[in-house]
């Protein structure tokens, strides 16, 4: 192991150890590639931050506009008066969008507790501070892990109904074939009458979708050359981020958004005991953010074992919160 990767806390020393590996089978792979759950170190979670304030990255003001402008009608399609239930939020962050409906419930006095689930322990404990100041009456119980092992703990918790939360389009960051696993996976875990609420990209035109991923102030691209930086910084190699460019593209035959890292030119970079070498133009897959059509959607639903209950649109129709039991 490399002698970087030693550290005082033994967790972290596994996890480090683990981003490694992955990296290291990642970049021998052939076509090279990375995964984008690495993006989000603290310069990634602050990139990811100017992102979403971007003209142009229309996704989370999106579903901004559904929590806002919709409450009521998200809150009567998720639970029936009096009727106690557990709403859980997988990669809760900053619970932006979520927080409009949390309010909306304990106005109307719903009988419930809040959930969030999340990686990082900061950001749970950033949450709750918050959460507790702005909504004073809300029941909270923050759950730190990874999304299946913390539902399990939250079945363990209460048997209450469970309403699951996972918006932001964080579902078209999973290959297909992952997503429908994905979801399979969560619907074994619920019980009849539970309901999830999944945020999902729309497909659109696919020059408003490249300009959302290709913006000319660079961030999209600072945010994926910043993985390769967190792996000099944590794993101690040596990419040289200049002769790395950003280059997007979007199938609108299939809704593929995908993001690569082009090598400008021949190149080796040293990573742990191994020297991985690049060809002049060759890419790095970082990232998919995939978009769906309705129909999409709805077979994604059928063929892991949902149904269906509602779907809610914001007003350009670009973005769906769809609902499922
Ligand atoms: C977090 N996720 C839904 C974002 C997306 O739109 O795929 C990540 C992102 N990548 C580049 N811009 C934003």
């Amino acid at each position: 192991m490399n002698s970087s990767l030693h550290s005082e806390n033994p967790i972290e020393t596994i996890t480090k150890h683990k981003f490694l590996i992955e990296v290291l089978e990642d970049l021998k792979n052939n076509p090279k590639r990375l995964s984008s759950k690495y993006f989000y170190d603290s310069k990634g979670d602050h990139l990811f931050q100017k992102i979403m304030a971007l003209e142009d990255y229309y996704l989370t003001k999106c579903e901004l506009d559904i929590f806002k402008n919709q409450t009521a009608e998200i809150a009567n399609l998720i639970c029936s008066d009096d009727e106690p239930f557990d709403l859980i939020e997988l990669g809760a962050g900053d619970a932006v969008k979520s927080t409009f409906l949390l309010q909306h419930l304990v106005r109307r006095e719903a009988n419930f507790t809040y959930m969030p689930i999340d990686i990082s322990g900061n950001i749970l404990s950033v949450l709750k501070t918050n959460l507790n100041d702005a909504i004073p009456a809300l029941n909270i119980i923050c759950l730190k892990g990874e999304y299946f092992e913390m539902i399990e703990k939250a079945m363990t918790i209460s048997s209450n109904r469970k309403v699951i939360l996972f918006l932001g389009s964080n579902i078209g960051n999973m290959e297909i074939a992952d997503a429908e696993q994905f979801c399979s996976k969560l619907k074994s875990k619920l019980n009849h009458g539970d309901n999830v609420l999944i945020g999902f990209d729309l497909k659109k035109h696919p020059k408003t979708i490249l300009r959302a991923y290709d913006d000319p102030t660079g961030v999209t691209a600072k945010f994926n050359l910043n993985l390769l930086l967190r792996i000099n910084h944590e794993l101690g190699a040596n990419f040289n981020i200049n002769q790395f460019e950003h280059y997007q593209t979007y199938d609108p035959l299939n809704g593929a958004c995908r993001s690569y890292l082009i090598s400008l030119t021949e190149q080796q970079v040293t990573l742990g005991e191994e020297q991985i070498s690049f060809v002049k133009n060759e890419p790095i897959y970082m990232e998919i953010s995939q978009k769906f059509s309705p129909s999409d959607i709805r077979e994604l639903a059928n063929s892991s074992g949902f149904n269906f209950v509602s779907e809610l649109y914001d007003s350009k129709k670009w973005f769906m919160d769809a609902i499922w039991e």
